[in-house]
Parts: structure tokens; C-alpha cells; sequence
């Protein structure tokens, strides 16, 4: 059989269902990945599984979204999940190592093999060759145990490159015209795969901004083949065994087809308050803004060709505005500092900041208020930098610099024209390697000798009751299209209670209605259940579970939506959280919030397969609605959530 790149990865790791478009599939995980922010649940729910040690091949526990703070909360946590790694088996990348994509590419990403991360842009491993997925916590945790992973068998995109990039053009930019074609709705259950003569001229860390931010598009993933450029990579990261050639077979058929001419892109930017609001930089340029900040890092473009992009075209000027830099790694960094580029970045004024998420997740380097911030990272969404009104605009590093230096939005291109000769800075053939910041787990024999530290801020994962056989409550809030997880549970300074959802949960849609949290504790206590009523896209962004597990704490039994994300979407079900949607879209208009609702015998005619509808007790209007559920997903629901099912399956 004729197969593309994601058929080949995906059939040789599959364990369950039927590989036909639509259906749902277990895959089996080789590599797993956490973050801070999402791994102290994920190991807590590890735990509770009672597993003694991890069953994937690798699996990786990164500390870089919660590493500046205020109060002991993040230190606890770290020591936590340092313990928790030794004692089961997994590696620990210590805080000041890096962020978990830029590292896990360097260090680990292998082609050929599945990679699933509590973090939604685990799809940077695409650019090596991985099916590298996002996913809840709790996934994450099954995978570890040695479970399944489920997607929905995929259709496949094919993006084909022609051409080559022209100077002052970049990876980000690629990836913007992408969401200009693809734009932030409507792609779920599809991946992309990149095709053509144009890849050939992309060096792996391009590869990898460019399926780090398809993630914004909502496809599963994205992939790259492992070619030449592929071997160069792993070579130079001292990893040549690593490398397996993979390319799609001649005739390998896909779904849809987008043709980019490389040759034939400018300069882009995306503008507030959404990734796929996408502008030509010349243009906004032309509306001469004045621009506030520059912050340059992140998981999307903190690559070493990055960074030292950045610091020739600042070699010998000062900043024209507050200009930031986070090193996506310590070997970034390192190497920076070693060849003399990290003293030109400090003499030319910028903020030389850790090597971690920091300014993209919103925890310091907030703009100030309605400031005009330039970001090379991958989301603009409202109020993620920490200031609500800030205008963020996400370019390209050529074009974050370019502001740098004229303090406006520049089409980096004019720099020529001001002497600043495009810098080409060529992959190293050889990156620094020291690993001694990733912790070995100890030996299976050792481990009863760990205890596994938990301080005052680690709670346990809440429990949630089985389903009720009849839903019956209140629309508690009412929102709209491309609602984020940004808007449901806030990271920023509220991140550091991650691992205690009592506290949590009280900055549930804190964005849009602080009363919210109270409201629903009040019926939950009354034995009411509470519904969010939303509209297209709800729970876009990241992979975070506290997005389902709060909500579910709090007594939500119900998402009425247009439509949901894949991964909120299998977060909801982990917790219990019966997601449903309007037959016909028009209803969406006539609840308001605080109706009444009702969904009787939800439960039998689920379990049935059979047509269900939502009352309207307030209006005395009835919708019909339908629902999208594997039978798997439907136990899980039955049995209040993933955990309360693990147990119970055994
Ligand atoms: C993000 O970029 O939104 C995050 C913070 O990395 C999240 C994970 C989290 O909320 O902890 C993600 O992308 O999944
Ligand atoms: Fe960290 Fe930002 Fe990347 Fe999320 S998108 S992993 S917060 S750098």
C-alpha cells in the first residue's frame, strides 16, 4: 500500500480500532513529555494509578513555565516533580535547562517514533520526523503506565513547498501563511504533513517552529520527513544513530493539498488578538506604529540561528525600545555566550531574560497598558501577556529585531537601506552538548529508598461523582466563539496554584466573570448541576486540564458548544464533562444565561446511541443535539472521569 509519512508513523502504532478516517484510534506511546505547569496533576494522577515505574521508552520531566515567583508554591512543586521523576523512572530537566520543546528537539526527538506532552505544542517534535501530539495530564499519565493514546484517525493535509525563503523571510513566517490558509477554526481531527521540493532548504529548527505553531490551526500535529537535513541535525547534536530516513511513498494520497511558493513570502505578523489574524508587516508598517516592546524567545523562535539572527542585525545599536530575550535552552544560551553574540545582545540594551516560557505564558514582561508588544512566541491571545489591553503582534525574530532597532513596526527588508546587511547565520554542525542539567532516574531497586516530597501546595487530584442519569441545571455562563483556555483558567500569576485546584478554581473565566466560580459553588452546594453554554472553537489553545478539572470541581456536568478543540475536548471527557452540541447552530441565540436547563435521561440514551435533547425550562423551548462519542469515551463519562475508569478497568 502507497502511504504518506503520517500513515506509516501512525499504522505501525496502532493497538486499537480501525485506522478509517473519523474513528478513533489507540496509538502506543514511545516518548512522553510534562511541563511543570501541567506535570505536577499528571504525576499526582500517575501516582494514583499505582504504577511503579514508566513503560515508554523515554520519558521526560521539564521544569520551565513556573521558574520566577514570589512565595515557596513553585519551588515546592519543583522539588516535587524531581522526586516523583526519580522514584518512577523518568528524566528530570532542571529549571535554567530550558524550555521542554527547544530541549526535547535537541536532546531526544527521534523520527519514526510517537511522542505525547502535556503541552499543546508538543507538535514541535514534527520537525523531526516525530508524531508528536499534545495532550491532557491525564494522558500523559496513561501513556507512562503503558496505556493507549486515542485520536481520531486523521485526515491529512499535504502543505507543499516550492521555492526558498528570501532573506529577511523566515520559518515564522511559513507557519503565518499557513493560518492565513488554514486560519484558528475547523481543523480538528486533521494533520498536516509537509511535502515538496521547498523542504529540503529548511534547517530542523525552522521545521520545528513551523509544526510548533500549526498547533494554533487546531490540527493534531504536523510533520516534516527526515531527510539529509534531518541526519545534519542529529549529527550535530551528536545523535546520527537516532536518525531513520522517512519519506512519503511515491503517489501517497491526502486530503487536501496547500501549495506555498517559500520564494514568494514577505514579512508577516499576526495581529491582536488571535494567531490567524494575519497582516503583512510592509502594511503595518505603513500605519507607522510605534511599538512598546519586543520580546524574543520562546518555544516557537529561541533557536541558537534565532538568537544569533537576532544579535547581528543589533550588533552595534541601541534598542530603540524595552527589548527581551529569553534563550530557548541552556545550550542555547551557552553557545550565545560562548561566540560572543549573548555580549553583543547586552550591549546593544536588551533584557537578557531565563531560559524558560516567562514573558509567553505571561508570569513578568508584561506590556504596559494598551502597549503595542512584538513576540516571536505563538499566541496573542487577549490579556495572555498579563496586561489586558496590550496590543501583541506575533512576528518573526528578523522582524522583532527589526522594531528593535527603529522602535516602529519596520518591515525588516528597509533595514538594508539603513546599512544592516541581512544576517546568514548557518546551522552549527556541531551544537554544545552537556546534558548534566537531565536527571537520571534511579534504579528500579533504589527506588523505595526515594520519598517523594510534597509541600503545602500540592493537593490531590479531585474525584468527580459517576454521571448522573439526568442532567439538570443552569447555564451558569454564556460565551462566545474562540473562547480560549487563557480565558477559562488563566495562567500568568494565577499559575503557580496548579497544583492546588481548590485554590484554582477560583479564577475560573476569571477573564470574562469573576462571579463565576461563586455562582457555581452555590448550586453545586443546592444540588444543582451547571452547564456553560459556548459557541465555535471553545477551549482553543493549550493542552491545560485545569481548563476541565476546575470547571469539574466547581460542578459543571455540561458543554453546550458549536464546537470544541480536540484537546479540551478529551480533557472534558477525562473529567467527566459531558460535551454536546447544537444540531442547529441557531439555537446557540435563543439561551441566555441563567436559564434553566434540562437533559433527561442523558445517560440511557448515550449509552444507547440514541437522539438526545436539551429542555429549555425558562423559554419552553426543546434543541436537539448530538454528540460524538466512542464508546470508550462514553464509559469514561459514565464513570465520572478517567481516573475513577482506570481504576475501575483496573
Ligand atoms: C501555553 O502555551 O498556553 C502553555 C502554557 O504552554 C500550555 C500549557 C499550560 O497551560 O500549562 C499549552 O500550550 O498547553
Ligand atoms: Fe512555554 Fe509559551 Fe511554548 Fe507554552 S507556548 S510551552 S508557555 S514557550
Amino acid at each position: 500500500m502507497v502511504k504518506n509519512i503520517v500513515e506509516k508513523i501512525l499504522l505501525a502504532h496502532i493497538v486499537e480500532g480501525e485506522p478509517a478516517k473519523g474513528s478513533e484510534v489507540g496509538m502506543r506511546i514511545d516518548q512522553t513529555l510534562t511541563q511543570d505547569a501541567t506535570g505536577t496533576m499528571a504525576y499526582l494522577q500517575f501516582e494514583a494509578m499505582r504504577i511503579p515505574r514508566v513503560k515508554t521508552d523515554l520519558s521526560v520531566s521539564y521544569v520551565d513555565h513556573n521558574t520566577v515567583q514570589v512565595g515557596f508554591e513553585n519551588a515546592d512543586d519543583h522539588n516535587y516533580l524531581q522526586t516523583v521523576a526519580a522514584k518512577h523512572g523518568i528524566k528530570f530537566s532542571r529549571p535554567g535547562n530550558g524550555i521542554c520543546h527547544q530541549v526535547h528537539l535537541e536532546r531526544f526527538g527521534k523520527p519514526g517514533t510517537t511522542l505525547i506532552g502535556s503541552d499543546s505544542h508538543t507538535t514541535t517534535g514534527g520537525g523531526v520526523g516525530q508524531i508528536a501530539i499534545g495532550a491532557g495530564g491525564l494522558d500523559v499519565a496513561v501513556a507512562m503506565g503503558g496505556g493507549a493514546f486515542y485520536i481520531t484517525y486523521p485526515n491529512v493535509i499535504k502543505v507543499n513547498l516550492t521555492g526558498e525563503l528570501k532573506p529577511w523571510v523566515g520559518a515564522k513566517d511559513v507557519i503565518l501563511k499557513v493560518l492565513e490558509h488554514l486560519t484558528t477554526k475547523g481543523n480538528v481531527g486533521c494533520m498536516l504533513e509537509y511535502a515538496g521540493p521547498g523542504v529540503a532548504s529548511l534547517t530542523v529548527p525552522e521545521r520545528a517552529t513551523i509544526t510548533n505553531m500549526g498547533a494554533e490551526t487546531g490540527v493534531t500535529t504536523s510533520v516534516f520527513p527526515s531527510d539529509e537535513e534531518t541526519k545534519k541535525f542529529l549529527k550535530a547534536q551528536g545523535r546520527e544513530g537516532d536518525w531513520i530516513e522517512l519519506k512519503a511513498d511515491e503517489g501517497a494520497e491526502y486530503d487536501r493539498v496547500i501549495d506555498i511558493d517559500l520564494s514568494a513570502l514577505e514579512p508577516l505578523a499576526a495581529m491582536p488578538h488571535s494567531p490567524g489574524n494575519i497582516k503583512k508587516v510592509c502594511e503595518l508598517e505603513a500605519e507607522g506604529m510605534d511599538v512598546d516592546q519586543v520580546a524574543i524567545g520562546s518555544c516557537t523562535n529561541s533557536s541558537y540561528v534565532d538568537l544569533m539572527t537576532v544579535a547581528k542585525i543589533l550588533k552595534g545599536h541601541v534598542v530603540a525600545t524595552s527589548v527581551g530575550i529569553a534563550p530557548g535552552s541552556k545550550q542555547v544560551l551557552q553557545m550565545i555566550a560562548g561566540n560572543g553574540a549573548l555580549s553583543d545582545l547586552i550591549a546593544s540594551g536588551t533584557r537578557i531574560l531565563e531560559s524558560a516560557c516567562g514573558f509567553c505564558i505571561g508570569n513578568h514582561f508584561s506590556p504596559s497598558s494598551k502597549g503595542v508588544s512584538l513576540r516571536t512566541n505563538n499566541r496573542n491571545f487577549e490579556g495572555r501577556s498579563g496586561t489586558k489591553d496590550a496590543q501583541v503582534y506575533l512576528v518573526s525574530p528578523e522582524t522583532a529585531a527589526a522594531a528593535a532597532i527603529t522602535g516602529k513596526f519596520t518591515d525588516p527588508r528597509k533595514l538594508e537601506g539603513m546599512g544592516i546587511k541581512h544576517p546568514k547565520v548557518e546551522m552549527p554542525n556541531k551544537f554544545l552538548i552537556d546534558d548534566s542539567m537531565i536527571l537520571d532516574p534511579v534504579s528500579e531497586k533504589e527506588a523505595s529508598k526515594i520519598t517523594v516530597f510534597r509541600g503545602p501546595n500540592i493537593g490531590n487530584p479531585p474525584v468527580n461523582d459517576p454521571m448522573p442519569d439526568a442532567i439538570e441545571g443552569e447555564v451558569v455562563i454564556k460565551v462566545e466563539d474562540k473562547i480560549t483556555t487563557d480565558h477559562i483558567m488563566p495562567a500568568g500569576s494565577r499559575l503557580k496554584y496548579r497544583s492546588n485546584i481548590e485554590k484554582y478554581a477560583s479564577f475560573v473565566f476569571e477573564p470574562l466573570d469573576t462571579t463565576f466560580p461563586d455562582r457555581c459553588k452555590a448550586n453545586k452546594q443546592k444540588g444543582i448541576h451547571n452547564i456553560i453554554v459556548a459557541g465555535l472553537s471553545y477551549g482553543q489553545g493549550s493542552s491545560r486540564e485545569h481548563a476541565a478539572m476546575c470547571p469539574m470541581y466547581l460542578g459543571v456536568k455540561a458543554v453546550i458548544a458549536k464546537s470544541i478543540e480536540r484537546i479540551h475536548m478529551a480533557n472534558l471527557v477525562n473529567f467527566g464533562i459531558l460535551p454536546i452540541f447544537f444540531e442547529n447552530e441557531a439555537d446557540y441565540d435563543g439561551i441566555a444565561q441563567g436559564d434553566v436547563l434540562e437533559i433527561p435521561d442523558a445517560k440511557k440514551i448515550i449509552a444507547k446511541g440514541g437522539e438526545i435533547y436539551v429542555e429549555n425550562k425558562t423559554r419552553g423551548k426543546r434543541y436537539r443535539m448530538k454528540y460524538d462519542l466512542s464508546e470508550r469515551q462514553k464509559e469514561i463519562i459514565f464513570a465520572g472521569g478517567m481516573l475513577a475508569y482506570t481504576v475501575k478497568s483496573g
